[in-house]
Order: structure tokens, then sequence, then C-alpha cells
């Protein structure tokens, strides 16, 4: 069938060692007694990859036996991590390469270390799209993951003072072993111009975009290796470049310095991830960056089809899976693709883009909900528009014949906003094109029905379904915790990676004191790993023989980075006030880890307080060392690999009704530590499952939030009537930790005074609450280790691969290819 078979390399130490040899000299042009660090990783990484090659080219090959349905999920971010580990452990290759390279004096942990993560993605949403084709891969689902091969991703963080400063990131610069340019299969992107009509062959008066530039979409594939299942699926991201035409014309004028001008104008699309991940402005480079990696994917895929493809029967070879609305411009793409390229009828054509498109929803907040004004895109994209006002034209008669005479439900229900500009509601196209609709968590779910689409789901109750997020066991626990693994695998044997809920095995053990004991050994071990890793990252000092309480996650005003503080600045002017004896309460290590957008003023304020507060605290003899808070910058998913198995207790306390599911709270608790957390996203999963005596709840439940707002929320009040509150809030005023300008958190003070938009001074009490609750759950070693191993035993619900059956299930109704 032309596919040429390629043999897998040898599975020796000796066969490894002379393939990375081979790599190194005739790959790098580097004999091993000259090779960098650099070359030397390149050279593994290069050598690991071919042991995945035969395994890809073969999955290839059996898909496009199978005629399956493929999963095309379209992502504008993917958070991946390093690569090097993840391979390693999905071929099994670890021990040998271990072995190989010690044999030629290499060690293969410096070798990891230089690798540079790819951040293409800001948090969750990214980092979700990453776990999903792990578990697809892993699962032999047939899956095609589509993106942008961003040239800078999230920006490095730095701090200078304490503040956060942002550098570019260069993940590129020193080689990207791990991709494949296939310059070959560009496709061409167009831009802007106007619509025409036309009379046809037929006689038929037709519309048809005249655009009046275009861009190159280079794809670069990435292999997604299963868990030694043999499996390789691909990530497929596309890079801008000038088109042949767009240089020609403008060499040709004799111009070279604006043709060289022009080419750096395709290539900014794909420059730079935006940093945003809610409130984001509606900028045309962003809007661009959409539509071209739509566009290429599309493109792509039809293409990948066979000449005489029915493309009536597009909807049983693929369903486009939509992470969030960033590529729901894919919508009017494939309706334009099938009415005015391939001439299919409008209602035929909207019947078809219909099936092939899902839509996943990652927000609750109004203001994170993607608009774009008409005139940009009337502009960026002329027939799209159209299509769009077709699409709103007849489905608003459909809402029309189902509610006659209700004009305000037309105006809410229109894709076309008209205030405070005329703007398309990309959330509504999504839903109106998506065969379904799904939040992120069951509460999250339930809230998207109620208050985000309720009129949509009014209309058509079927469309809208839940499916809870899930991480990967594979990078979160078998690569992140071998020590755990082992400890799992000695008890249960190792079926618990593709096969999660497995875990449940372990609960007899929380009962054995034996294993107690050993499950102490591995946190501790993780604290010492992880303190070596502060070390020499940062230069901080991590005292292993203390809670290590940690919050990481993107800095937002409702995740509520503040209250944390608010409660360690509580907790120190109670000590220096001579009210707490630090001696009395078990030490504490606060781990923080947040990147805030570059122009989110106040998530950069906090990021500034945590780290003023923890200078002060830190530095302070009174404390004797009972508070400590560290604050690594740069958090990333390396970071986290190390951060969260050390950790005992996790902090996931955003306000109720706010966070649509988050994961990070996941890999916690799948590593063994004890949640303190609100009623919130998948928090309230995690403690059905976990059992309220695992879990720390606190705080008002969603419908109080809604109760407290709708008559009006004072935060005064909780200030003046709450003197533990009041003390804590007043020493920051005091200008305490920032001796050299006492003001500079006056705009926090005054926000959590005045406003306080996610209420945490209504729930400080209750915090503080449950903190004194958790110091006296960690005084019981013993019931505290039973905690933590049911916490381990009872999640493994939260596996991605759960998620991607929950899909399969409700949305995409695909089916696996198992090797034959
Ligand atoms: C949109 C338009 C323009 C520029 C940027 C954006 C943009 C980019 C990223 C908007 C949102 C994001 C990211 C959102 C995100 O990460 N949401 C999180 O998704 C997780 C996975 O479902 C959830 O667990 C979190 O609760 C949710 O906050």
């Amino acid at each position: 069938n032309g596919t040429v078979s390629v043999t897998a390399p040898q599975h020796s130490v000796e066969g490894f060692a002379k393939e990375f040899l081979r790599e190194l000299n005739f790959g790098q042009g580097v004999p091993l007694s000259r090779a960098s660090v650099n070359d030397q990783y390149l050279a593994l990484a290069r050598t690991v990859r071919e042991y995945l090659m035969a395994r890809w080219m073969e999955t290839l090959r059996r898909q496009r036996d199978a005629h399956a349905k493929t999963v095309a999920y379209l992502s504008a971010e993917y958070l991946l991590g390093r690569q090097l580990d993840n391979a390693l452990i999905a071929t099994d290759l670890t021990e040998i390469v271990e072995e190989a390279l010690t044999s030629l004096g290499i060690d293969l942990a410096t070798l990891r270390e230089q690798e540079v993560e790819p951040g293409l993605g800001n948090g969750g949403l990214g980092r979700l799209a990453a776990c999903f084709v792990d578990s697809l891969a892993t699962m032999s689902v047939p899956c095609i993951g589509y993106g942008i091969r961003y040239e800078y991703g999230i920006f490095r963080q730095t701090f200078v003072d304490g503040w956060q400063v942002e550098q570019p990131d260069t993940w590129l610069s020193l080689g990207a072993p791990w991709e494949f340019p296939h310059p070959e299969d560009a496709v061409t992107v167009h831009f802007g111009g106007s619509t025409e009509t036309y009379t046809d062959d037929d006689g038929v008066t037709r519309s048809r975009w005249v655009p009046a530039w275009d861009v190159l979409g280079v794809p670069y594939n990435y292999m997604v290796p299963g868990y030694q299942n043999g499996r390789v699926n691909t990530l497929r991201l596309w890079s801008a470049r000038a088109t042949k035409a767009f240089d020609l014309q403008i060499f040709n004028s004799g111009d070279y310095a604006e043709a060289v001008r022009a080419q750096t104008f395709a290539e900014n699309i794909s420059k730079v991830l935006y940093p945003e991940d809610s409130t984001p402005q509606g900028k045309e480079l962003r809007l661009q960056q959409q539509y071209f990696f739509v566009a290429c994917s599309i493109r792509d895929f039809l293409d990948g089809l066979p000449a005489d493809f029915d493309l009536h029967r597009l909807p049983d070879v693929v369903m486009f899976q939509l992470n969030d609305t960033h590529p729901v411009i894919g919508v009017p793409e494939l309706m334009r693709i099938l009415v005015d390229e391939k001439k299919i009828a409008w209602d035929e054509a909207w019947a078809i883009t219909q099936k092939c498109f899902a839509y996943t929803c990652h927000t609750l907040l109004p203001e994170a909900l993607e608009v774009w004004p008409v005139e940009l895109l009337g502009r960026l994209l002329p027939r799209h528009l159209e299509i769009i006002y077709r699409i709103n034209d007849e489905f608003l008669a459909q809402v029309r014949q189902a509610y006659p005479n209700d004009e305000l439900r037309l105006r809410r229900m229109s894709i076309i906003a008209e205030h405070p500009e005329r703007s398309v509601r990309m959330a509504f196209l999504a839903t109106i094109a998506g065969a379904k609709v799904n939040g992120v968590a069951a509460l999250h779910s339930q809230l998207l029905r109620d208050n985000v689409l309720p009129d949509f789901s009014e209309l058509w109750p079927d469309k809208f379904t839940n499916v809870t997020n899930g991480v990967t066991p594979r990078r979160f626990v078998r690569l992140a915790n071998p020590a755990l693994s082992d400890l799992i695998t000695d008890a249960i044997g190792p079926g618990w990676v593709t096969d999660l809920e497995r875990l449940r095995e372990m609960e007899p053990l929380a009962d054995d004191a034996e294993f107690r004991e050993r499950f102490r050994a591995v946190k501790l071990a993780n604290k010492q790993r992880l303190a070596g890793v502060l070390a020499t990252r940062d230069g901080i000092e991590l005292r292993t023989d203390a809670m290590l309480d940690v919050m990481v996650k993107r800095l937002h005003e409702y995740k509520r980075q503040t209250l944390k503080v608010l409660h360690i600045v509580s907790l120190y002017e109670r000590i220096i006030s001579g009210e707490l004896d630090p001696a009395s309460i078990p030490p504490r290590v606060f781990a923080f880890g947040a990147k805030a957008a570059p122009g989110y003023k106040m998530a950069k304020q906090i990021i500034g307080l945590i780290n003023h507060v923890g200078a002060t605290v830190n530095a302070d003899p009174r404390v004797q060392g009972a508070l400590t808070v560290v604050f690594p910058p740069n958090y990333n998913v390396t970071l986290a690999e190390k951060l969260i198995p050390a950790a005992d207790l996790s902090e996931q306390i955003s306000l109720a009704g706010k966070e649509a599911s988050g994961t990070g709270n996941m890999k916690f608790a799948l590593n063994g530590a004890l949640t303190i957390g609100t009623d919130d996203g998948a928090n309230v999963e995690i403690r059905e499952l976990v059992g309220d005596d695992n879990f720390f709840l606190f705080g008002l439940l969603e419908p109080q939030v809604a109760e407290i707002q709708a008559v009006g929320y004072d935060p005064s009040k909780y200030y003046e009537e709450n003197a533990t509150l009041r003390r804590a809030i007043d020493l920051i005023a005091s200008g305490t930790f920032s001796p050299d300008d006492k003001r500079v958190f006056e705009p926090i003070v005054s926000n959590l005074l005045t406003e306080d938009r996610f209420l945490a001074l209504a729930d400080f009490q209750a915090y503080l609450d449950a903190q004194e609750r958790v110091d006296v759950a960690y005084r019981d070693v013993e019931g505290w280790t039973r905690s933590a191993i049911l916490n381990v035993a009872r999640s493994g619900f939260f596996s991605s691969d759960r998620s991607m059956w929950d899909y399969i299930d409700r949305i995409w109704h695909s089916q696996p290819v198992v090797a034959r």
C-alpha cells in the first residue's frame, strides 16, 4: 500500500548506545569527546524518537485502512511539558537508556534538564488538550490534534524586587528535536478583500470570496505516543510563512526591503501566544491566528480524504472538537468550503456541519466569553461574516417559530450582539452549530445550562452534556512521581497506569501501618527532591520537615490568591502581636506558583504582595521558622511535576461558581495531597469521591453567593465586624510589607474593602477555621497519612482516559482502532 516498512532499532543497552553515538556523530556532527550537553541531549532525543518512528507509521497505515472516525481536536493551545521522559516511559526505554548513557559516561538526569518545555498554552485549557491527546493515543483512538506552533510560547516569568517581569520564551533556540516539519503539506490561507455575487453555469446567483492577501501554513508534526501500546498519534501544529505569490509580486516590483517586510508580516501570525486567559481584548492578530490554524486544519483533514469521497458522509469520518470558542471560526469556514467550493446546497451543508462540530466551554465568567466586533470580522473574513449572518437569520427564524412574539428572546439569543458595539458572540455560534455542548465538571455544566446559556438549553435540552475533566496518569503520576508509582505497583501491580480506577485496590492499605510508613517515606523523598530542584533552579531553601501547603495556578482574582495571602498575614500578625505562639502550630511552608497576564494590573499587584509578605515573614525571627513563603518564578509543567508530588495540602479556594473545573486539584489528590477547597468546579466531585473526612471544605455555596450578590455585597461589613480580618488588612495597609513605599498595596486594600468582586472577605473566617482543622488533622500523623492514601485510592475517576470514554460515549461516537 505504498508504506515503506520501517524496522524499529534494537531494544538493548549496546544497541541503544550505538544508535546514540551514530546520532551524535552523524546527526549532530560531533565526537563524544567534544559534545556539549545540548549536543548530547539532541542526539538522545533523536535516538529515542527513532524508536517511535516505526509505530508512528504503522499507526497511520492502520488508521487509513480502518476507515475509522477520527477526532480532530482543535485547540489554540497545547501545554505539552517536556517530551523526553514521556517518550521514555511510553517506550519503556528508561532503564536501557540510563545504562547505555552510563556506559558512555553520561548522566541521563543532566540531559533531561537540558530540555526546554514547549509552553504553547496558558494554563488549564492548554494542559487539558495535552492530557486528552495522551489519553486518546493510549486508548488507540484515532485522533489528530491541530494547533499553532507559536515561535514564542507563554512568557518566562522573572521577579525583580518581587514584581513580575516577562521575558520572551525562546523555546526553539537550542533546537527542536521532537518536531517534523512538512513543508510539502503547506496550506494557503486567505484573508481580507470582499465578496461578490456571480451567476454560475446553472444560472444560480451565488456569493464568493475575493480575498486580498494570503499566508502559507506549514505543518510541524509531533509524536503523541500511547503508553506502551505500540501506537503513536499525531499532533499537527501550524507555522505561518509568506506565500510564494506574495513574495514574487513584491520582489518583482524591485522593492526587496518591502518583500522581506511582507514575509515578517506573514510570519507574525504564529509568532507569539497571547498570554491573556480571561477578558481578552479583540486584537486583530488573535483573530488571524484563530482563522489561520483552523483553516489550515480543516483543509488538511479534507485533503487527506480519498479523491472520490462523498462529503455528505463527512460526519461518519470526523468530529471537530472545539476547545473553547477559539476555533469556532471553523464553522463558517467549513460552510464556505461546502457551499462555495464544493457547491453543496446550503441546507445540506448546514446539516453536515452541525454533525461535525462539538463545543466545549471552559468558563463561567461573562467577561471571558469571546466576542469579535462585526467591523473587524467583516474586514478580515467578509465571506465568513455573510455566512454567520445567514446562520443567524435561519436560527432566529427557528426561535421565532418556537417562541412567537418574543422579541426580547430573539435579541438575547442572536449571534450578533448590538451593544456596546455590534459583535459576534462566538459561544452562541458554537452552541448553534455544535452537535453537543459540554461543560468541564458537573457543577459547571449545570451552571452553563442555568446561567450562561439558559435560552439555548431551554430550546435544545438534549444538546447539553457534561464531561468532567481529567488528567493523564502517565505524566502526572507515573512520570512525575516514580516513588509513589513504585509503591502502588508493588501493592496492586502495574495495570493502574492505563486503568486508573484500579487504584481502589489500595483502599485497604490505608489501614496498614507499614504501608503508611512507606507512603510517608515517598512524600519525604519527593520533598527532598523538590528542595534540590528549588535550590539549583532558584537558590530557594526549602525545609522538608514542614507541612507543604501549595497554591499553583494562573493568577486571577476569582481564584483568590489574596485569600491565601490574608491567611498568611493573619497568622503572622497574630504571632508578632503575641496572640499566637509559633511553637504551637505545625510548621508550614506556603508555596506559590502563578503567572499573571502582563496587562492584568491587579494580578501583578497580588504577585508583588505575595513576594513582599514572603520576604518579611521569612526574615522575621519572631516567626521562629513556623511559617515560610516560597514563590519560585516561572511556574510551568516541568516545575509542576516536581511540586505536586511533594505537596501535603492543595489549595483550591476559588469563589464557588467561578472555577469551571480545575485540573490541578485532580493532580494533587492523585499524588496524595489533601485538599482545602470550596464547593466549586471539580472540587465538588473530588470531595464526593474521597469523602468528607478526607477533604477540608469551607466557604459559601454557589446559591449563597448568588443570593448575597443579589441583595448587594458589602465587604466593609466583614472588615468592621471581624477583628482578626481587620488586623490582617490593617497590617498590609500599614506598609509593613513595603517599607520603601508604604502605599504600594493600597489598590489591593481598597479593592478588598470597597469591591471584593470575589467575596474573599465573606469567606475569610470560614477559611481560617478550615485551616485550623487542617492543623489539627496534620498533627495526627497516622490519620493524615490514611486520608492521603484514600485520596489516591479514590481519585481514579480523574484519569483523562475516563474523560475520553465519556466524550466517545456522549459526543463523538467514535471507536478505538485496536492493534491487530
Ligand atoms: C481568548 C481570546 C483571545 C485571547 C485569549 C483567549 C483565551 C485564552 C486562554 C481565553 C481563555 C483561555 C484559557 C482558559 C482556561 O484555561 N480555562 C480553564 O480551563 C480548564 C480546563 O477545562 C478548567 O479546569 C479551568 O477551570 C478553566 O479556568
